[in-house]
């Protein structure tokens, strides 16, 4: 039998059908990770030159409310435009493109300036989760938004411009390629066995415990059986929903207490803010019913062995495919390992 813990092999990404190179023999030690003495990354609660903060004003001269909790406006920057014109461009089959459309918004999570998701409480997270709830609802209800990306990105090291804890939402007129492909993969499970893809895999990894970080009453983390990333992971909801506008008052109480738990101990294992990209994946909207759509939340943080060395995505991983040396197994422990209070509160 394959030994996952010591032979090279390839795993498959069930969500997007693509393998993944583990090479295990090359970290038998579980535990390569160092604690590195940096500057404090301490901030002001309010910092007069960020565009985040209540009261300031943003690039194009309109001033932040004095608000409370969590914000929300349309990026002065926008990716994506309301009304460029519909044009389809094709010269021979060899240049090809689209016009596309849509609604870039930026979220910011707390009018603190000085905190990160995990440093706050799951109440002060919920009313996240009740904001990106709220905004999907809205712009769903445009019938030319077709998918809307929900998504973090947190830490220089992954291009955010601003530690003022943020998200963004990207509403666009067509469907995404990482989405194309996770569309097709549950719809090819969904019509062979007439589950979600997801739910039968959440129930095989809540048997086999191996890779499951956090187990509460309506949300799993876990880190996925084919993780490219060192410390990637996964929030399934228990319930096969296909979008967050379907979370019920009592399951977004619990994605916030999931979001904190992981984060927390995301944190913990450098005792540094860990940088990742983060976003939830769900089902196309104004596209029809997709009862094979599973929602899922992934975590992609780059960091590897501190919280300065990351692993790079290039050579082999650029040409050929995507590998790596600890194993999801391995990386689960040590998560699993961390504290569930923050470093920053001990
Ligand atoms: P990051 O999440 O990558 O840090 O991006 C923050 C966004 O904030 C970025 O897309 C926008 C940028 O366009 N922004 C504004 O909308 N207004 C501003 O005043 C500055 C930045
Ligand atoms: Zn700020």
């Amino acid at each position: 039998m394959l030994d996952f813990s010591e032979q090279p092999h390839k795993r498959k990404n069930l969500l997007t059908g693509e393998y993944i190179l583990v090479s295990p023999h090359r970290s038998k030690r579980p535990w390569q990770g160092q604690l590195e003495d940096l500057a404090p990354d301490d901030r002001p609660s309010y910092d007069s030159k960020c565009y985040l903060c209540p009261g300031n004003m943003r690039a194009d001269g309109t001033q932040n409310p004095d608000y409370k909790d969590s914000f929300v406006f349309v990026n002065d920057f926008s990716a994506l435009l309301k009304d460029t014109p519909e044009e389809n461009y094709d010269e021979g089959g060899l240049l090809v493109a689209e016009s596309e459309r849509g609604i870039c918004k930026v979220i910011s999570f707390s009018p603190r300036h000085d905190l990160t998701l995990p440093q706050m409480s799951s109440n002060e997270i919920k009313a996240v989760v009740d904001l990106w709830q709220k905004e999907f609802e809205e712009l769903a209800s445009k019938d030319w938004i077709k998918y809307i990306q929900i998504f973090e990105n947190k830490g220089a090291i992954m291009g955010c411009s601003n530690p003022h804890p943020h998200g963004q939402i990207w509403a666009q007129s067509s469907i995404p390629v990482e989405i194309e492909k996770e569309t097709k993969q549950q719809q090819e499970y969904f019509d062979k066995y007439g589950r979600s893809l997801l739910s039968d895999y959440l129930s095989l990894e809540l048997k086999k415990k191996e890779r499951i970080i956090v187990d509460n009453e309506y949300f799993v983390a876990l880190i996925p059986f084919w993780a490219a990333w060192p410390y990637e992971t996964m929030i399934i909801s228990k319930r096969a929903v296909q979008n967050i506008g379907e979370f019920s008052k009592a399951e977004k109480k619990d994605l916030a207490r999931t979001i904190q738990e992981l984060t927390v101990r995301y944190d913990n294992i450098f005792e540094t803010s860990f940088p990742y990209s983060a976003g939830m994946h769900q089902a196309p909207v104004n596209s029809g019913d997709s009862p094979a759509w599973h929602w899922h939340m992934h975590f992609y943080p780059p960091l590897l062995r501190s919280a300065t060395v990351k692993k790079f995505m290039v050579g082999y991983e650029m040409l050929a495919t995507p590998q790596r040396d600890i194993t999801p197994e391995q990386a689960a422990n040590t998560l699993r390992e961390q504290s569930t209070i923050h470093y920053k509160q001990k």
